[in-house]
């Protein structure tokens, strides 16, 4: 099925793109690892589709706005004094937006110009590194954290990021925005129209997510708010937009924001031209990845191994891609319920790499232990061959420094594999690649970043995202941790996520939805009868509740399926360590 289809208000008409399930991976539950590497370059290739039912990444709106957004930055970089460019968002939206701001402040800094940039993450830095979905459900807390980050500036321009149109944090600030226009220009980022933005009342709160996006339109009519919202395909988990959410945010951004820095500072002005080349740029670096499936599709076996060995995956990265390990580790652990242990990420320099707002977190336990030197202290002693090790890196590191690491891993295990990224006709050393079993190397060539060299490490990044993503996505689908596309067992923890559990539990059991939030419920208060306080309260109350809870969604679906209480539907399920075969044989229960 092509976007013109499944975008069709047939399919699926009561989710919004985001939240519906792709054709394309239907079947990734049942792939092999080169199947599902193909899956997801289909899937990340809709993000440059130019067919699609709602406006598309090409389209001249989307583009003409692009070309809005990045003269407000030009502005803005030419009269830095009291200005200021924040960008925000929650979960890997939020890390997105740290990603960027901090990667660009970096290059004013060494540029000599003023950093200008800031970043927004609900729930704070800790977010960075672990899943805070609770804080995305505030708006007041949005619009106190944006009026905190811009004291005493008179120009802002401001980026709220949410892939759904729905993290009521988000709202809260483009609403505050939106109040304050003499002061803010803010931009919407996120990958629905704006007819299936969330309508979900929020808390304490007179608008909702459409409402606020509705007024940002009608405001984008006088240049005082911009909206950007191409529709760039269901994710491949459906809802993880983690994945393609993540990537097309990136790829928008940082079209915008480098366009701006040319227009500032090397005179070029900003162009439908330009701004098209710059994404067909991005549409090549897709092609190049991709252009590696059985090296990539290998890695998600050696992956996939290691977990179902009880093992780990370890991503040893530097510099950025360093982080980009770091996120995407971070990501699984509330996406595929994996343990903290499975997939870790660590970047060269730890915390002095990241650069993050409140600085070292190390002490706030294991979770925040990031650099290379923790790894040799905390990891290495007990590493062994049923674990992968994978090493990120570019040619504009010290090479010296990543063969001395090499040598130290290889001593413990020889499943060391590198993905590496170089420009064309500059080899790696052949010395350094007999250190790896395996390495993926991706040479850029020159056409890609003559035009812009600074684009090239951001295309460096995004490469890296993809394979990283098509890594522990594919691993877990291998070890059995979704449903068809469909991540089941995932973690209750705020409004979106809520409301996603019960479709999901619709979709499979063709109970309705009050049937689907009774068990819910149940299984949440773990109660046969749910008390009338229980069934009243609001949802921000089930969700903390959901916090301590795992295993919510398959325990309600069992119960569902076959009538059992709950005691019996959780020991139905302790017989089953991989989902997919728990929820296979329920359906036969039918
Ligand atoms: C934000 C987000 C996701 C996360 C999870 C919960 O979504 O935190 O990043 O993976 O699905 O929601 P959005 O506001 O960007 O749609």
């Amino acid at each position: 099925m092509d976007m013109q289809n499944w975008q069709q208000s047939c399919y699926e008409p009561y989710l919004p793109i985001t939240e519906k399930s792709n054709p394309i991976t239907r079947d990734i539950d049942r792939a092999n690892p080169k199947e599902i590497v193909q899956m997801l370059q289909k899937c990340d290739a809709e993000i440059f589709e130019r067919t699609s039912y709602g406006n598309h990444m090409y389209q001249t709106s989307v583009v003409q706005t692009i070309v809005d957004v990045s003269k407000r930055v030009e502005v803005i970089l030419k009269d830095p004094e009291d200005s200021l460019i924040i960008l925000s968002g929650c979960g890997t939206s939020g890390r997105v937006a740290f990603l960027l701001a901090t990667s660009l402040n970096r290059l004013l800094a060494s540029q000599n110009h003023k950093q200008i940039y800031s970043y927004i993450i609900a729930g704070g830095d800790k977010a960075l590194l672990t899943s805070q979905e609770t804080p995305e459900d505030d708006p007041l807390l949005g619009a106190l954290s944006l009026d905190k980050a811009c004291v005493g500036k008179k120009h802002v321009l401001f980026i709220g990021i949410s892939c759904g149109l729905s993290a009521p944090f988000v709202a809260g600030q483009l609403d505050f925005c939106l109040r304050n226009l003499e002061i803010f220009t803010p931009v919407l980022i996120g990958f629905n129209p704006i007819d299936m933005a969330r309508t979900e009342p929020i808390k304490n709160c007179s608008f909702h997510f459409k409402e606020v996006a509705e007024r940002m339109n009608e405001m984008q009519t006088h240049q005082k708010a911009y909206v950007l919202n191409p529709a760039v395909g269901p994710e491949a988990i459906s809802g993880s937009s983690r994945m393609k959410g993540g990537s097309a945010t990136k790829i928008i951004l940082e079209t915008i924001l480098l366009a701006g820095h040319q227009a500032a500072y090397n005179n070029e002005a900003v162009t439908l031209n330009g701004i098209l080349h710059s994404l067909n740029m991005f549409e090549k670096v897709h092609q190049i990845t991709y252009s590696q499936t059985t090296e990539l599709a290998a890695l998600v076996q050696k992956a996939a191994i290691s977990l179902r060995r009880k093992g780990h995956v370890y991503y040893l990265g530097w510099q950025t891609l360093g982080i980009i390990g770091i996120i995407d580790a971070s990501e699984c652990i509330p996406t595929f319920g994996a343990g903290f242990e499975d997939i870790r990420g660590f970047v060269s320099n730890g915390f002095s790499e990241m650069n993050n707002k409140e600085g070292d977190l190390s002490s706030l336990g294991p979770h925040f232990i990031i650099g290379h030197k923790d790894f040799i202290d905390s990891i290495l002693p007990n590493l062994s061959e049923s674990d992968t090790v994978i090493f990120l890196y570019t040619e504009n590191v010290d090479l010296n420094e990543v063969s001395a690491l090499a040598k130290i891993v290889r001593q413990y295990t020889s499943n060391l594999h590198a993905i590496t990224h170089e420009h064309e006709g500059l080899s790696d050393p052949e010395q350094m690649k007999s250190l790896f079993m395996t390495v993926l190397t991706f040479n850029w060539p020159s056409s890609l970043y003559m035009h812009q060299p600074d684009l090239m490490k951001q295309y460096w990044e995004l490469s890296t995202k993809w394979c990283l993503n098509a890594i522990s996505t594919g691993a877990h689908v291998l070890i059995g941790k979704t449903y068809m596309n469909y991540m089941i067992d995932l973690r209750v923890t705020n409004s979106k996520l809520y409301r996603r559990a019960i479709h999901i539990l619709q979709r499979f059991t063709g109970s309705t939805l009050s049937q689907c939030e009774t068990a819910l419920l149940r299984v949440l208060y773990d109660v046969e009868e749910l008390s009338d306080e229980m069934s009243s309260t609001d949802v921000t109350q089930h969700t903390v509740v959901a916090n301590e809870k795992g295993n919510v969604v398959p325990i309600a679906l069992v119960m569902l399926q076959s009538r059992r209480t709950i005691a019996e539907a959780k020991s139905y399920l302790n017989a089953y360590s991989v989902i997919r075969d728990a929820v296979a044989a329920c359906q036969r229960l039918l």
